[in-house]
């Protein structure tokens, strides 16, 4: 566990009033950084390690992840499922496209996958560019494939940011 001091200036009329987290000394705060690879949820935010933001892009936590169309399990036409049970295998297992993902966070009769590409100026995919939905850490991330294709999941029926990262 990484633990930084960082100074905190209470902007408070009264010193007996200004709550600088407890520390022993005025002004100064304990942050607890994620450690990104204990199996811990290190600050208490409820994301452990690659969930964590502030682990995505550390080396510990890059993936190449695979092409839908390789592991996508064959659909029966005999006995057709949800549309949300058929995206299951995006972030469920080892090797799941969108890490991160708490199921709790989709709204399952409203879901929709993003499709998304990363290129260069000659139209050339990008890979490993990291991917995420800004303010839904639940929705996990997920990085460009080695053609710049991008796969996450989202609520639908409102407006959705998708943020990518170097
Ligand atoms: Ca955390
Ligand atoms: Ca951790």
């Amino acid at each position: 566990m990484t633990i930084r001091k960082l100074f905190l200036f209470c902007l408070m009329v009264s010193a007996s009033n200004c709550d600088c987290g407890g520390s022993q000394n005025p002004g100064l705060v304990d942050l607890v950084v994620e450690d990104c690879d204990n199996e811990t949820d290190d600050n208490g935010d409820g994301l452990t390690d690659c969930e964590d933001n502030t682990c995505r892009l550390k080396e510990v936590c890059r993936f190449v992840p695979a092409d839908p169309e390789d592991i996508a399990p064959k659909l029966d036409p005999m006995n057709l499922i949800d549309f949300s049970d058929s995206i299951k295998f995006l972030y469920e297992g080892d090797n799941a496209i969108i890490r991160g993902l708490d199921p709790s966070a989709l709204e399952l009769e409203n879901i929709g996958v993003l499709r998304s590409k990363v290129v260069d100026k000659e139209g050339k995919g990008i890979a490993g560019i990291m991917a995420h939905i800004p303010g839904s850490p639940k929705l996990g991330y997920t990085f460009s494939r080695e053609n710049g294709d991008i796969d996450l999941i989202a609520n639908g029926g409102q407006s959705v940011v998708l943020r990518r990262a170097f």
